[in-house]
């Protein structure tokens, strides 16, 4: 129990109104992990996979209505409507904090409460932040244990202050009609209740470090982004970071992992995050970022030994598997992993299954929870308190049609324009239907903790704090053609648009203008070693269709029109500029 007064006093608050049995001060310690892991397997809510195929790995399964981020129960909860904008949901916080209590009243009783502190980011950086979250659920405890710096550490940096965030989980009887997660960033505050499944439940995630840290960032000058963080190191020992931002299951933990193909001899990719960063103007006048995680949740389904031989190697110990497959001998299995199918197991619902089965064996969002340190290809930056220098902030969707593969903003204001504007198909990590284009301004429609006209806003206002502000790339790896085939073969060959992105960083290459940015010219963009890929197909995945173009700015429009009261005139003039280019 730590010596702080604002913490027991508001736990005892949370006690007296959740009514558990009993309560548990997680330490972090590792004598406290294998007790706790004890538990779960004896409460049927962890299975033990095979020790010598996967040691210290467990399987789980989240009930069936309970598989992905609800964005229709996801609250952000501030005086006025207008602050939360137009994207998210709103209600008034005196109305949610009595909603969530009255569901909260007695709902832990013959329960242990959990109290789980935790920092995220690394120790001593002035842009970390300490969270505590107090839950009902040991697979939270076990997961946050893993995705974020948990135990005494979060009290050291904490000290006496009372800023940390408050974070309440409470199972309940996980019934999607009473599943809230509900943000206060005037209180610093989140409840969850009702679920038990990732994003909703590990409230250091997109919780705390996302819509609540955005609303921090804009109130006090940084920025908290759903971007990966990956330095790139050249043959001569060059590193350069560049921070991308794409949605929810297009990419990220494989882009931030990704080995260079044979040509690139020499080139090191080293992983700072792979999925959020926080970022802050430096004394140099450059943007810096860290990653605030200390673990991954990412998507199993398609990771296997070729898409990304280094989660591979990151996932094979200290891991948790949620709705994977599972095989009577303890291993676990996707679709998309090495080698062929099981010839029989349990699905993710615990069903038995054999490769005739109709069904997916695996959830499309079923994840791996796996400690960063785990991964062979960690930079050493990542303790770093004042964290990497970015040389290129890149805006990435997934999109069969209308976007080039690879193209540079102007300047500052015509990225954020590639930021605000981006599109993508919707995936499984989110429930709702899947494939459908849906504008995401910066990967983070479903995250940002305030109105996206004044996140815009915030964007252009920080050019100002920055004499050499990151370039701004916007990428497409999923771009198909005319039979559905992909153009581009993405994975380990996406280095190629990496080095593009570096060496314009550097001034070491040129480039075209074109209506959207400047364009890749073929002799400075390496295709050297590539079977079946040369100028022509590079045109062909860069190739920008004027008919396309009028139905994409259209499209764009239908956001723009949802907060037009609120959208920086900068986004209107781009928008005329873009189309008279074109
Ligand atoms: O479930 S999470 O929100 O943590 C994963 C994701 O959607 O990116
Ligand atoms: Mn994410």
């Amino acid at each position: 129990m730590p010596e702080n007064s604002t913490v027991t006093s508001w736990v005892k608050e949370m006690v007296e109104l959740c009514q558990p049995d009993q309560v548990f001060w997680c330490d972090g310690s590792e004598e406290e992990k294998k007790t706790l892991e004890r538990l779960a397997v004896e409460k049927g809510l962890l299975t033990p996979l095979n020790p010598s195929r996967w040691p210290g790995c467990f399987h789980h399964r989240s009930n069936p209505n309970d598989v992905a981020r609800v964005e229709q129960c996801t609250y952000i909860c501030t005086e006025t409507e207008e602050e939360a904008g137009p994207t998210n949901n709103w209600m008034a916080p005196a109305s949610a904090y009595r909603i969530l209590k009255n569901l909260a009243r007695g709902g832990m009783k013959g329960r242990t409460l959990y109290v789980i502190p935790y920092l995220m980011g690394p120790p001593g950086s002035p842009l970390s932040r300490v969270g505590v979250e107090l839950t009902d659920s040991l697979y939270v405890v076990l997961n946050m244990r893993i995705m974020t710096r948990m135990g005494a550490i979060a009290w050291e940096e904490l000290g006496d202050r009372s800023d940390f965030n408050r974070g309440l989980h409470c199972l309940l009887d996980v019934d999607p009609a009473r599943r809230y997660i509900c943000h206060f960033p005037q209180d610093n505050t989140i409840i969850s209740v009702g679920s038990g499944y990732g994003g909703n439940v590990l409230l250091g995630k997109k919780c705390l470090a996302l819509r609540i840290a955005s609303w921090l960032g804009r109130k006090e000058g940084w920025l908290a982004e759903h971007m990966l963080i990956l330095g790139v190191e050249s043959p001569e020992g060059e590193r350069t970071f560049v921070a991308a931002a794409f949605p929810s299951a297009c990419g990220k933990t494989n882009f931030a992992m990704m080995i260079p193909p044979d040509r690139f001899k020499g080139w090191k990719i080293w992983t700072v995050g792979d999925d959020i960063a926080w970022m802050q103007p430096g004394p140099d006048g450059r943007l810096y970022a860290i990653n605030p995680e200390n673990g991954y949740f990412g998507v199993a389904p398609g990771t296997n030994g070729k898409s990304n031989p280094n989660a591979m190697a990151t996932i094979a110990r200290d891991t948790i598997f949620t709705n994977t497959a599972l095989t009577a001998d303890g291993d676990v299995w996707w679709e998309g992993m090495d080698g062929p199918p099981p010839a029989e197991c349990l699905d993710w619902k615990g069903e038995r299954w054999t490769p005739a089965s109709k069904e997916k064996a695996a959830h499309p969002n079923s994840r791996f929870t796996a400690p960063m340190r785990n991964n062979p290809m960690l930079a050493s930056e990542v303790e770093c308190a004042s964290g990497v220098p970015i040389s290129a902030l890149i805006f990435g969707g997934r999109r069969a049609t209308t976007l080039p593969l690879v193209c540079e903003a102007f300047n500052w204001v015509h990225g954020v324009y590639l930021g605000a504007t981006m599109g993508s198909e919707t995936t499984a990590a989110a429930t709702g239907a899947v494939g459908q284009v849906r504008r995401d301004p910066m990967a983070m429609l479903p995250f940002c903790g305030y109105n996206m006209g004044g996140y815009f806003r915030h964007w252009l206002n920080l050019r100002k704090r920055m004499k050499f502000p990151p370039r701004i790339f916007q990428v497409n790896w999923f771009r198909k053609g005319a039979e559905g085939e992909y153009l581009w073969p993405g994975f380990g060959e996406n280095m190629r648009v990496l080095r593009w992105i570096i060496d314009r960083c550097h001034g070491r290459v040129g480039a075209n203008e074109t209506p959207l940015g400047w364009s890749p010219r073929p002799q400075d963009f390496d295709l050297e070693g590539m079977t079946g890929f040369g100028p022509a197909e590079l045109e062909r995945v860069q190739n920008i269709n004027i008919e396309e173009w009028r139905r994409e700015v259209i499209s764009q429009d239908e956001l723009f029109m949802r907060i037009y009261s609120f959208l920086p005139k900068e986004m209107i003039f781009q928008r005329e500029l873009l189309v008279a280019r074109l």
